[in-house]
């Protein structure tokens, strides 16, 4: 029995070693990452059964994905290895040119994980998850992965398994008109809704934080989530709103922070914590990942956090 599942590209990141333009930059860390397989991680870690619906290209890159996902303990049995397309692999640039930000530079149009189709979404796969995760990136990577999304999503609403889904909307990948007509039927059906304003503001016309969550509840969702950054996050269901401070952190990369918050805050919902915990935890689990390079690398378990909050004087109901 799984307590998550997803689906979502994994792919090799190449993280500068120094900051600043890229054209200057001779060494590059290899790291494995992508939206999802972030979060699966990040469930596991919190110590949860997470597993991964993809494929990887039968190359080196796909055997460094599966020996990481494994690892880390998330199951890769559904995993599939394609042999006609190679694992998609993108570049990071960070401090530059706004410091403290980093962008991506993708190398993945017809990669492995983009033929993802219909064919791969085991339904009894997914009916024997607690939660399926899906965001915004994968439906932009090709039809046919849209397509397996809608089909794991129509799964996971007949089956009653709780649904949550990150907007995560990439410009790189699709244009804002596409996320909103694909992402915004999606979202009619999902539980739990992680977005930001700039997300927001493409989808819903919207970008002040409380009306976000409203909004999304409205649309049928039990609870809301508006990630903000260095602001921290504010979540809210039919009966609170709540809002919690981010943590004050060195930052030396800030991709991956919000796919980690999203494991802390799902695990520390499904541990039975409440919504303020949730997001103090969540925000803890993003505040740490960006002090490193590479994406999984820092996303905590449960004792990272319990230290981590102790160390900032700031420990959660369940911690004390
Ligand atoms: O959320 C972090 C991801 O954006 C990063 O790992 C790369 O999956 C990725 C994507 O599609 O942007």
């Amino acid at each position: 029995m799984l307590d998550a599942v997803t689906i979502g590209e994994v792919m090799v990141q190449f993280n500068p070693v120094t900051a600043g333009p890229l054209r200057h930059v001779t060494y590059f860390e290899k790291h494995a990452a992508g939206a999802e397989a972030n979060f699966a991680v990040g469930m596991s870690r919190m110590g949860f059964q997470a597993g991964i619906i993809t494929r990887v290209g039968e190359d080196e890159f796909g055997r460094y994905i599966i020996g990481v996902l494994r690892g880390e303990g998330v199951d890769t049995s559904r995993v599939k290895t394609d042999k006609e397309a190679p694992t998609g692999i993108y570049f990071i640039q960070r401090h530059y040119p706004i410091p403290g930000k980093s962008s991506v530079l993708y190398y993945r149009r017809g990669s492995a994980a983009s033929k993802t189709k219909v064919d791969d979404v085991d339904a009894d796969y997914v009916r024997s998850a607690k939660l399926l995760h899906l965001t915004g990136i994968t439906p932009a990577l090709s039809e046919s992965c849209k397509e397996a999304c809608l089909r794991a999503l129509e799964i996971a609403v007949e089956s009653k398994v709780t649904v949550s889904i990150d907007t995560n909307i990439r410009l790189k990948l699709w244009s804002g008109e596409e996320a909103r007509e694909t992402l915004t039927p999606m979202l009619r059906k999902a539980d739990i809704i992680f977005t930001e304003p700039q997300d927001a503001e493409i989808l819903l016309g919207e970008k002040e934080p409380e009306k976000i969550a409203k909004t999304l509840l409205s649309m049928g969702a039990k609870t809301a989530v508006v990630k903000l950054g260095e602001e921290g996050a504010l979540a809210c269901t039919t009966e609170e709103t709540v809002r919690r401070p981010a943590f004050k952190v060195p930052v030396e990369d800030v991709i991956g922070a919000g796919d980690a918050f999203a494991a802390g805050f799902v695990s520390s919902m499904m541990r039975g914590l409440n919504l303020e915990d949730a997001l103090e935890i969540g925000n803890a689990a993003g505040a740490l990942v960006v002090t490193v390079r590479g994406d999984i690398e820092n996303i905590p378990s449960f004792d990272d956090v319990r230290k981590f909050l102790a160390s900032q004087r700031r420990e959660t109901v369940a911690m004390r």
